[in-house]
């Protein structure tokens, strides 16, 4: 079984895993549509993505003269993923350092996301270093630095409670000197403190772009998957503050709400370059429309 497949087991065995059960031998009529529709809005696609699809469908349906509930479900498969691309590329190469600055709330997992971003570049052939930017708490700066050692690539820190900006100051001259050419930078998130937050985030872009032109090149939104429709809400605070270019969603693995994807193609209209699949350093993976989805039904 895939990664992909075994991570999203509990979004498939709560919701898109039951459709044909549902769907059983009936004919298609209205009670099939609300079922359909409930069970869209269970697995937390939301109610403007769950419409979406519905109108795709019934108008689907009604010009290719869809009666069989295999064929509907095919056509179900097929809508979704069609609301779904794959990631372009990231901006971070053809420069001699390329600086991707990783924002989201606590807890959300960004500095485990960071570890394995790193370990993929990494591992690619890439010489990253990571900056300990989040400074608020001593236990995210000791994180960030046992996973660099872990993965193999330097960290660079200053104490807590100093200025994140200073950091990813000292990182990118670090960087320069010493030839990485990706450095990634963690970030605190208090979103309670949303006017501090925007600063601290205002001041570290600045910092980065006076080193290096058009710095950041990449900021990714981290969204915790368990959080479902709220993630969204977090992702439109973000992109408030900062020019967010690229999503990761972590946590799918442990959900059962995993049709919140569908809504961040639909509402958000971002890429999502990664998703989480698990705490393991190998447990993210590069978004695949197709792979998702399919790991999302049954196997028939
Ligand atoms: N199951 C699972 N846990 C994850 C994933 N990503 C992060 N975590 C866990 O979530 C918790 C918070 O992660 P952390 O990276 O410290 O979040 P941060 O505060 O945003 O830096 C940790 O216990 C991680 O191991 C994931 O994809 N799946
Ligand atoms: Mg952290």
């Amino acid at each position: 079984m895939s990664i992909f497949r075994s991570g999203l087991s509990k979004t498939r065995q709560s919701f898109f895993g039951r459709i044909s059960q549902l769907l059983g031998n009936t004919n298609i009529d209205d009670e099939t549509w609300d079922d359909i529709e409930a069970l869209l809005i269970q697995a937390d696609l939301g109610v403007p993505t769950t419409q979406r699809v519905i109108d795709e469908l019934k108008t689907r349906v009604k010009r290719e003269g869809i009666s069989s509930p295999e064929k509907l479900q095919k056509a179900l498969k097929e809508t979704l993923a069609s609301l779904l691309s794959f990631p372009p590329p990231m901006n971070i190469s053809g420069r001699p350092l390329s600086i991707i600055l990783i924002v989201g709330v606590n807890g959300s997992g960004k500095t485990t996301s960071i570890a394995k971003l790193a370990n993929r570049l990494n591992r690619s052939g890439r010489k990253v270093m990571l900056a300990a930017g989040d400074t608020f708490r001593a236990a995210a700066i000791e994180q960030l630095q046992t996973w660099g050692q872990r993965v193999g690539v330097p960290v660079i820190a200053n104490k807590p409670g100093s200025d994140p900006a200073a950091v990813v100051y000292d990182a990118t001259a670090a960087a320069n000197a010493r030839g990485n050419d990706i450095l990634i930078v963690d970030t605190a998130g208090r979103l309670h403190t949303n006017f501090n937050l925007m600063e601290e985030l205002a001041k570290i872009k600045a910092v980065s772009s006076r080193v290096i032109p058009d710095a950041p090149h990449e900021v990714l939104l981290v969204l915790d998957g368990t959080t479902g429709q709220n993630a969204l809400q977090q992702a439109q605070k973000f992109r408030e503050m900062v020019d967010v270019t690229g999503i990761i969603v972590t946590k799918l693995d442990g959900t059962a709400k995993g049709g919140m994807v569908f809504a961040i193609f639909n509402e958000l209209k971002l890429p999502v370059h990664y998703v989480g699949l698990g705490e393991g350093i190998d447990d993210m993976v590069l978004f695949s429309p197709e792979n998702f989805v399919n790991s999302l039904f049954d196997e028939n």
